[in-house]
């Protein structure tokens, strides 16, 4: 047997408590037993996803190889998967990583690449680089599954709906609200958006990803990137975590129920280790149903590790669209019949990962963004509208709608391996000549962007570029004025790392994610150092002006990354 399968099932046998980069766990009897049949050699047993046999390569003391564990589960599996098979990032296999060698592997990491491969060297020492890059030229192994009944066995329901208050117990401006990641704190900060004072600092998984709202606009929802899922009551007096359970090892996202009917009902959670959905209870997180997305990709090749990257619900139908990155499948799911469930399945292009609705909320763009396109899903139809071939890497986190002066409706998204914004237009029923297609593509001041943003209310569309390795790129942000983009539109350039006035850190300055407030008339940008120890902070800009408003500093906002308005989140406004 080979070593890495036998490591597999030894975490996967073993009756205790596994401590790892996976977090302290216990497995249920029934995963134990489901992984005793994990036994490659035997016809028709269930694939596993195994330790990759690789030419004999460096090698690592177990200490080493445990922390070089814990820091690529932490800062690579997002990109290059669990088993290292590639995504968003390259494959990183011994076939592959032992032909590049170990200087190559530590430069790569040092540095970054223009390819959209963020530089380490503000982060790790030189030592963990070296270890690194011993580590990747080693099999990689698979973790434990994690069943319903693990799912079921972490669920803890703190407070019980009928122990909840009746009616909002504080005087916040809840629709202001915004829910801030505290990425490498595990928090969220709750920011009262009026007054810009932070409400409350709750405890979460770790690296929450997202926070999402529930219908009433009552819950935030957020899901950390240890698969730690956890439900805030923002009615309390101050926020409190009334419900918390353990969806996977690795997960990235979560929505709620949204259609007439159905509002605060349900939720769902994508994992990305194990490959997995699993629907909630709305109100308790009592988790009820799971659902494997192992399968083929759209080219027919079975894939181990298909990783759930976006979810979206709809409003038109009693309906989540689920987006499996690895194999470029798009499932609508239909929730009216958990005991019958009813997928409609859409194959797309490879390597889905994040996107929003287009203004009317009948299409959903997604990027597939290894592949350099946006897949475009027609829901009231149930089927693909369009792949729409774009620059290198779209990443539109939800992507921003608005009118343009020349093209009519359009949604945009910037790009990882390029330095433009696309603009795609989305009104197939009134402007049919410029329907998912790429109309205009205007320049970012650099390439490594993750997010662009506006607002109905907004006449600007602004783009960041965190991952740049250029420290004045990552700090800064491009806006255009909307009514300009139908002729010679020219952007401005703002460092808005600079108006934080944080002082010389170690760790790169980072500008990210812009999201407005609830009146659409203020853009807030978090400054993220990177690094715990240095500060970060949040600046939040006058969206007429373009002039700084307030600088948010605090010593609990500890790596601020994502920001999500609860009104905007409610209603998808983006
Ligand atoms: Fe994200 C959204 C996955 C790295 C901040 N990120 C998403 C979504 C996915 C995803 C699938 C869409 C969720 C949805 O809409 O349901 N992100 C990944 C990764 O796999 C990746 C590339 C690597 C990883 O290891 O996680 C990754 N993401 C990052 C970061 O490094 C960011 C910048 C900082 C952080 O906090 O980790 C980051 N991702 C975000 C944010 C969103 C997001 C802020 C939500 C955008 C929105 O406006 O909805």
């Amino acid at each position: 047997m080979q070593k890495g399968i036998r490591n597999a099932l030894m975490l996967a046998t073993l009756p205790l408590a596994i401590g790892s980069a996976f977090g302290q766990v216990t497995l249920s009897a029934e995963t134990r037993a489901a992984s005793k049949l994990l036994n490659p050699g035997k016809a028709g047993a269930p694939a596993a996803p195994a330790a990759q046999a690789a030419p004999a390569g460096p090698t690592l003391s177990a200490e080493a190889k445990a922390a070089s564990g814990k820091i690529y589960f932490e800062r690579c599996a997002g990109c290059h998967g669990m088993l290292r098979k590639g995504a968003t990032g390259k494959n990183l296999e011994p076939a592959n990583t032992q032909k590049l060698g170990s200087s190559r592997l530590e430069k790569i990491m040092q540095y970054g690449t223009e390819g959209g491969m963020v530089n380490f060297d503000d982060i790790l020492t030189k030592q963990q680089i070296s270890d690194m890059a011993t580590y990747l030229q080693m099999p990689a192994e698979a973790p434990p599954e994690w069943s319903l009944a693990d799912i079921k066995g972490s669920w803890k329901l703190l407070i019980p709906v009928d122990k909840r208050p009746t009616k909002q117990m504080n005087n916040v401006n809840l629709k202001n609200v915004f829910s801030v990641t505290l990425r490498d704190a595990g928090e969220v900060a709750l920011i009262d958006g009026d007054n810009k004072k932070i409400w409350a600092v709750i405890k979460t998984g770790y690296a929450v990803h997202i926070s999402r709202l529930s219908t009433s606009g009552r819950y935030v929802h957020v899901i950390g990137r240890d698969g730690r899922y956890d439900l805030i009551d923002l009615w309390s007096e101050t926020p409190t975590t009334v419900a918390t359970l353990k969806a996977g090892f690795e997960a990235r996202s979560i929505e709620t129920s949204k259609f007439k009917g159905y509002e605060d009902k349900y939720a769902v959670v994508g994992s990305y280790w194990p490959p997995q959905y699993t629907i909630l209870d709305g109100l308790t997180l009592e988790p009820l149903k799971n659902v494997s997305t192992r399968g083929n990709t759209v080219d027919g090749n079975y894939h181990p590790e298909p990783r759930v990257a976006s979810i979206v619900a709809s409003e038109i139908k009693p309906e989540w669209v689920i987006n499996i990155k690895e194999t470029g499948m798009i499932r609508l799911v239909d929730y009216s019949d958990l005991k019958n469930l009813k997928e409609t399945t859409i194959n797309s292009a490879k390597f889905l990962h994040d996107g929003g609705w287009d203004s009317s909320k009948r299409y959903f763009l997604v990027a597939a963004n290894a592949s350099n396109k946006v897949a475009v899903v027609d829901t009231k139809e149930g089927k693909l509208a369009a792949l729409v071939d774009t620059a290198k890497i779209p990443h539109p986190g939800r992507g921003a709608n608005f009118n343009h002066p020349k093209f009519g409706p359009v949604w945009a998204t910037s790009h990882l391996g390029a330095d433009v914004i696309s603009i795609i237009g989305t009104d197939p029923a009134g402007h049919p000549q410029n329907a998912w297609k790429v109309v205009q593509e205007i320049k970012n001041h650099g390439a490594n962007s993750l997010f662009v943003k506006t607002h109905p209310k907004s006449a600007n569309l602004w783009a960041d570029a965190p991952l740049n390795p250029d420290p004045k790129l990552a700090g800064s942000v491009t806006v255009y004025k909307i009514a300009d983009l139908g002729g010679d539109a020219k952007p401005e350039v703002i460092d808005v790392a600079a108006a934080a006035n944080l002082g010389k850190t170690k760790g790169l300055q980072r500008v990210v994610h812009g999201e407005y407030n609830a009146n659409g008339d203020e853009i807030w940008f978090s400054v993220w150092t990177g690094n715990k120890t240095e500060p970060s902070a949040i600046v939040v800009m006058d969206d007429k002006t373009r002039t700084v408003k307030t600088v948010i500093k605090d010593p609990r906002l500890v790596t601020p990354t994502g920001k999500f308005n609860v009104y905007n989140t409610m209603h998808d406004i983006y």
